[in-house]
């Protein structure tokens, strides 16, 4: 309200207060401060009635009731004639009516709670009466039918993507007999490893080959997942092997199911699982891959709730819960675990529409970029809570392998857009040439292992895929070095190879040195076994693709022939404990990536280049081949969702 204070204290007219011709047509547009005074005190007058008027009236809320759904426990209609009115969505009655009704509702309710039990009671007395076998059975289907409702939630279809051009699904079939004779004995090797595993580990992760049953490890947690199936599949595909590829098409639509309280390695179940499936789903084009492969990457998500975002080792599949190795250092992750995701997750999205793969894994590459490497080298340790290093070991061998694998796959499954993992590859490349590789007194090449500023002399089997890794690399490679990183293959080749040919089985043991007078050979008894192990035999292929030189094929039969001679058995192959022994005893493992990576690699060395060839395939760390994505951008623009 305008207060008096506004009034002149001199009795000098004030200015003509202005309230506008549209406020009042028919009076003057201007009025005398008197008036304009009277007028306020009755216009404040009428206000406050107003005000008095709303907030002494009765308050009708007390009568509202609302209604939220609850068809049995409020009225259904308004009987307009008793007094209520229906006023959009809640009701209105009288007080003593209200009191009247409610009374009824409550005696209704209770009858009918006490019907509730009485039913219920009669229904647990009808099970009671059931055998045991009836009420399992019982509880089984709707179990069932539980699942069965998950599995048509989970099995949304997917945006429809422009399938990469996929060229090289070929037979491959070499033209020389005798090459096309080796190809097939070792086509006839892997139907001896899967029709035993058919037959005694059928669903179990790994097959024992000599006490013929089922077998795993803790890397798969404590289900059952088919890891063999799933790792086989796109070999027995490219073989030609189409029954037994259907055979397990079918298991996987009907038992491959990640619901389960398991807790598994993240990296294995990635690599193998992830990456066969997708292989499968390209090479096939059954949907039914595609959308396993989601539903278990969307299980492995959780591991990546971490302070940094570095995922944990291991994740339970139902409840998300992940941790690291015990013996891993300080609690860290593990850099070939952690940085070997790229690809597949790539895939992923790329598939579904879903940024979330490629951004978990892009914002790994952006925190390794940002952290400082001693001498230019990536340790193995990184703790997902701190985001520091943990030990300063540096090994292109087991713990860090497949991390430096993945930079340069990244860049070509990109088609060579991808040029800041090309850089993380070449500067990673560079300083593991000047502090890790050496040559022996005997002229071999060498990989070593890096741990606190002192070189261990040592190199491990799964070392040896670098020999292809720098082959494939050579191409792009910094300041033009092409012939360089070729010949560095070339030398890790034969280095590894020496491996193999100074033992007595002809078969590679998992780590030799090159110390002491010793050169490519094991020294301590547990580091003498061959577990079946790939890298070597990947290695030759690579070398061969790019070099067509004959010895890679040689070299490539003899470990055909010693592993025939002395891993396999009735039930199927077997590593061995001791390659130096001639008389081995088995460790009865037949590994899965033996049917994913050796015999496949072994079986590409003996058929033409158009079989997969590498311009239009990138393979990942387990063999399983996944198409270049040619994109405008480094990954996902082929997709409609990100456009
Ligand atoms: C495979 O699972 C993969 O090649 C992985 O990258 C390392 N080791 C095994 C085979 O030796």
């Amino acid at each position: 309200m305008t207060t008096p204070a506004l009034l002149p204290l001199s009795g000098r007219r004030l200015p003509p207060l202005n309230l506008g011709a549209s406020a009042f047509p028919h009076h003057r547009a201007t009025l005398r401060l008197s008036e304009k005074f009277i007028l306020l005190l009755i216009l404040s007058a009428f206000i406050t009635l107003c005000f008095g008027a709303f907030f002494f009236l009765p308050d009708s809320s007390k009568h509202k009731r609302f209604d939220l759904g609850l068809e049995d426990v409020l009225i259904p209609h308004v009987d307009t004639s008793k007094g209520g009115k229906n006023l959009g969505g809640f009701l209105i009655h009288g007080q003593g009516h209200d009191e009247h009704r409610h009374r009824e509702e409550e005696e209704r309710l209770r009858n009918k709670i006490r019907a509730d039990h009485e039913k219920a009671l009669e229904e647990a007395k009808e099970k009671l009466k059931k055998s045991r076998d009836e009420i399992q059975a019982e509880i089984q289907t709707e179990k069932n039918k539980v699942v069965q409702e998950l599995k048509k939630k989970d099995s949304k279809p997917l945006p429809p993507v422009p399938l990469p051009n996929l060229i090289g699904i070929n037979s491959g079939e070499p033209a020389d007999p005798d090459i096309r004779e080796k190809r097939n004995k070792i086509k006839e090797m892997m139907k001896h490893a899967w029709d035993n595993y058919r037959q005694y580990g059928w669903g179990h992760n790994e097959l024992k080959p000599i006490a013929r049953k089922g077998h795993s490890t803790n890397i798969f947690g404590n289900s059952q997942m088919g890891a063999t199936i799933v790792d086989a599949l796109d070999t027995l595909y490219i073989m030609g092997l189409h029954d037994e590829f259907r055979e397990g098409q079918e298991w996987i639509d009907k038992n491959l199911d990640f619901s389960v309280n398991s807790e598994v390695s993240v990296f294995e179940v990635n690599i193998r699982f992830i990456g066969g499936l997708l292989a499968a789903y390209y090479l096939s084009g059954q949907e039914v891959f595609k959308i396993k492969a989601v539903q278990l990457a969307g299980k492995l998500l959780p591991a990546f709730n971490t302070p940094t975002g570095i995922p944990w080792a291991m994740v339970n599949l139902k409840s998300g819960v992940g941790r690291n190795w015990g013996w891993a250092s300080a609690g860290s992750s593990i850099l070939a675990e952690f940085g070997t995701l790229h690809m597949e997750f790539v895939h992923l999205s790329y598939l579904t529409g879903d940024p979330v793969y490629y951004n978990k894994v892009m914002h790994i590459r952006k925190l390794l970029q940002k952290m400082d490497r001693p001498n230019g080298l990536y340790p193995n340790y990184l703790n997902p809570r701190t985001g520091r290093w943990g030990q300063h070991h540096t090994s292109v061998g087991g713990l860090g392998d497949s991390f430096y694998e993945y930079l340069l796959k990244a860049w070509l499954m990109s088609d060579k857009t991808d040029m800041e993992a090309r850089k993380m590859y070449d500067d990673a490349i560079e300083a593991i040439e000047k502090h890790l590789i050496r040559k022996s007194n005997g002229g071999l090449t060498f990989i070593g292992e890096w741990k606190n500023g002192h070189l261990e002399r040592k190199m491990g089997h799964l070392t040896c895929f670098a020999g292809g890794m720098f082959a494939l690399g050579a191409d792009g490679s910094r300041d033009d070095k092409a012939g360089h990183y070729l010949q560095l293959g070339a030398e890790i080749a034969h280095t590894c190879h020496e491996s193999y040919d100074r033992t007595t089985l002809k078969l590679g043991p998992e780590a030799f040195k090159f110390d002491g007078g010793v050169e490519a050979v094991a020294v301590r008894q547990n580091e003498k076994y061959y577990i079946l192990r790939p890298e070597v035999i990947e290695t030759y292929w690579y070398m061969w693709r790019f070099t067509h030189d004959p010895k890679y094929r040689q070299w490539g039969w003899e470990a055909t022939q010693a592993i025939d001679k002395y891993c396999r058995v009735s039930g199927g192959f077997s590593g061995v404990k001791d390659v130096y022994s001639s008389s081995p005893t088995y460790d009865d493992v037949q590994q899965s990536f033996f049917l994913a990576e050796t015999l496949k690699y072994l079986y590409l060395l003996f058929s033409n280049d158009d079989l997969l060839p590498l311009d239009n395939w990138v393979f990942n760390t387990e063999a399983h081949p996944l198409p270049v994505l040619h994109l405008a951008n480094t990954t996902l623009s082929g997709n409609p969702a990100y456009r």
